[in-house]
């Protein structure tokens, strides 16, 4: 297999040769093992919801069109698919439901380990939250706004929508949810919904299932919504802060923990605890001490709001531990190959899981809980430290690929940036230079890797499409890995791609706020779940405007997407209004009533539709076509 088929990282290019000698199997050799994939599969047609089946459709109409219930290929189909968007929502909100019993622990004054660290924040977001903060103790604002968090996942009226769903859109947006009936209520219930709906014998109308997939995953959105502000209120709202990626950032002469996976409630007291133990880990030889990298949205999170570098994104997660350098790895929930344990056999590296419901044969496990965070912390640092006294100095290989990366940008840092040029007006430059075209429109790069691309390379070429085309661009989750890991959040990725335009307006902002220069080419607004953060601005846009989220010149891309989670953001994307392009053929084609909802009846219903384009030219050309249809819709 030729180099340049899997990726385009340079890091992973100079170890995969390195893997393939110490006998490593990678995601790239799997994948390429499992080819042909199934056919139904892929087409989304194969059905195990019960036990009569499975039961496969024949998309070229010889065989069998329906299974032995008698459902067929549409029902199939939607099926499937909504049963993604419900794990993709129960993936974010369990995370979000930790964050908020973190929160309400803090405010009852246990949870010692925690904080309230952006108290401002927490005070607007009760403001928000219609909870009259006024006068209240900073600890009873806490209890207050984790509880009504907390209600968005209890509430049983179905009538009243979730606070955080509610408080967070354009009001037209919520009115045409609610009359769509896809509002949820209660993020538990409306996921409980989409697998009872889906069981054997229940909704068999594609169109109807997939109406609830919506709620799902507006239900994926809310909880997504609570993880970020509350997560904001307990570790800090990131600012921008200057640091690095990819695998250079591994230290020789370091005890090297990588953190990974999601949740920022485990890696923010390793981060505090590591802090204090890095002479512990001199004497066991590390003249550097102690390092600590992210991988995946959880090294998001810690390079957001520490600056702490990131090692890599979600495909090449095992060449972190082929570097031999890797002493512990530490892993939480999702998106945490269970592959990890059979790389790190060949080398000293602890695969650490922390998660009670979230273990990998092979790994050393250290149960995380709240009210013993530093305990565990500390029992994992001392691990590494030992695993690092075991490393084979022969074994090291880190690879002399790091870039420069500029993260941090909360919404609250884009208007902050933004204020330093009006400071009355914050939104006002922003939109000035949307209406006359200096900004052609906004782009939002989410989403994971998948072998399935060339890892980064849909990500890259549109970006530096879109650059041209004068696109200001934000990015999350493994999107903002890539774009870390090669230059594009950094000063010079402007002035070496963007358009004239758009480079004069990135110059202003950045100088006005003292950056000696323009913004980053790429604003890096964190993780998965921080896409929430891109709706707060859209929706701050469009309530200035007084336009719904439909109108606007705003584009998503989930370019190389794999996940369930990743499957229920874009379904929210779209259904926020939003045009959403995927670089990756969707397992839906074999019910052409599936695909043209999406595709089609979704923009009708919605305004937001999704665009499938695997060719990467040819998708940055068709988000711009969908901006210029945006911008010609407000008649700019
Ligand atoms: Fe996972 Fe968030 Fe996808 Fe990366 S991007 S592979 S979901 S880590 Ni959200
Ligand atoms: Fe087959 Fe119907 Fe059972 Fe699915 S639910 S496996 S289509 S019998």
């Amino acid at each position: 297999m030729s180099k340049m088929k899997n990726t385009i990282d340079p890091a992973v290019n100079y170890l995969l040769p390195l893997a393939k000698k110490a006998g490593v199997e990678t995601v790239w050799d799997r994948f390429a093992v499992m080819k042909p994939q199934c056919g139904f599969g892929e087409l989304g047609v194969c059905c195990r919801i019960c036990w009569k089946g499975p039961c496969r459709i024949d998309p070229f109409g010889n065989g069998p069109q329906r299974g032995v219930c008698g459902a067929d290929a549409h029902t199939i189909v939607a099926r499937n698919l909504a049963r993604m968007m419900a794990a993709g929502a129960a993936s974010h909100s369990d995370h979000g439901r930790h964050i908020a019993l973190t929160l309400l622990e803090v405010g009852e004054g246990h949870a010692p380990a925690y904080r309230i660290k952006d108290e401002q924040k927490l005070r607007n977001i009760a403001e928000k939250l219609n909870l009259a903060p006024a006068g209240k103790d900073i600890r009873q604002i806490a209890k207050e706004v984790a509880q009504a968090s907390l209600d968005d996942y209890s509430r049983q009226k179905r009538s009243i929508p979730c606070n955080w769903a509610k408080v967070t859109m354009t009001a037209e947006r919520v009115e045409k949810l609610v009359d769509l009936e896809v509002m949820p209520h209660n993020i538990d219930a409306v996921i409980a919904e989409i697998m009872a709906r889906t069981h054997v014998g229940c909704d068999a109308d594609a169109a109807n299932i997939l109406l609830g997939g919506l709620k799902g995953a507006l239900a994926d959105y809310t909880g997504m919504c609570l993880s970020t502000e509350l997560s904001d209120v307990l570790f800090g709202t990131p600012e921008p802060v200057v640091t690095q990626a990819n695998l250079g950032v591994l230290k020789e002469d370091a005890v090297n923990i990588a953190v990974h996976g999601h949740n920022p409630l485990l890696s923010e007291i390793i981060c505090d605890v590591a802090l204090k133990m890095n002479e512990e880990a001199k004497k066991a030889g590390a003249k550097d001490g102690i390092n600590i990298v992210g991988i995946c949205c959880t090294g998001n999170e810690v390079m957001m709001r520490r600056g702490i570098p990131l090692a890599t994104n979600y495909l090449s997660q095992e060449m972190a531990i082929v570097t031999g350098a890797v002493d512990a790895m530490v892993v939480d929930v999702q998106c945490i190959m269970p592959a990890l344990t059979s790389v790190a056999e060949c080398f000293h590296t602890e695969v650490i899981t922390t998660m009670p419901v979230n273990k990998i044969t092979g790994a050393t496990h250290i149960e995380f809980r709240e009210e013993s965070a530093v305990e565990s912390a500390r029992k994992i640092v001392e691990v590494a430290i030992e695993a690092f006294k075991r490393r084979d100095k022969r074994k090291v290989n880190i690879p002399d690929y790091k870039q420069t990366a500029i993260a941090g940008f909360s919404a609250e840092a884009i208007l902050a940036a933004l204020s330093k040029l009006d400071a009355k007006d914050p939104l006002k430059p922003l939109i000035d230079n949307i209406v006359n075209g200096n900004i052609q429109g906004i782009a939002l790069f989410a989403g994971c890797n998948n072998p399935k691309a060339i890892q980064d390379n849909n990500f890259i070429t549109i970006a530096k499409e879109l650059a041209k085309n004068n696109v200001l661009m934000l990015a999350t989750g493994c999107g903002a890995g890539t774009f870390a890991k090669t230059g594009l959040m950094t000063q010079e990725a402007t002035e070496a791609y963007a358009g004239e335009s758009l480079k004069a307006v990135l110059t202003a902002i950045g100088k006005a706020a003292g950056l000696n220069g323009p913004l980053p080419l790429v604003l890096h607004m964190g993780s998965c779940v921080d896409n929430s953060r891109a709706v707060n601005v859209a929706v701050a846009i469009a309530n200035k405007l007084g336009v719904d989220l439909d109108k606007l010149p705003l584009v998503a891309s989930a370019p190389e997407f794999m996940s369930e989670k990743a499957v229920a953001i874009g379904t929210w994307a779209v259904t926020l209004g939003i045009p959403t392009h995927i670089g990756i053929v969707p397992q839906i084609m074999g019910s052409p009533v599936v695909a043209e909802f999406l595709t089609e009846k979704a923009k009708e219903l919605l305004g937001g539709y999704f665009i499938v384009e695997t060719d990467p030219e040819q998708a940055a050309a068709k988000l711009v076509a969908a901006i210029k249809e945006r911008r010609k819709g407000l008649g700019i």
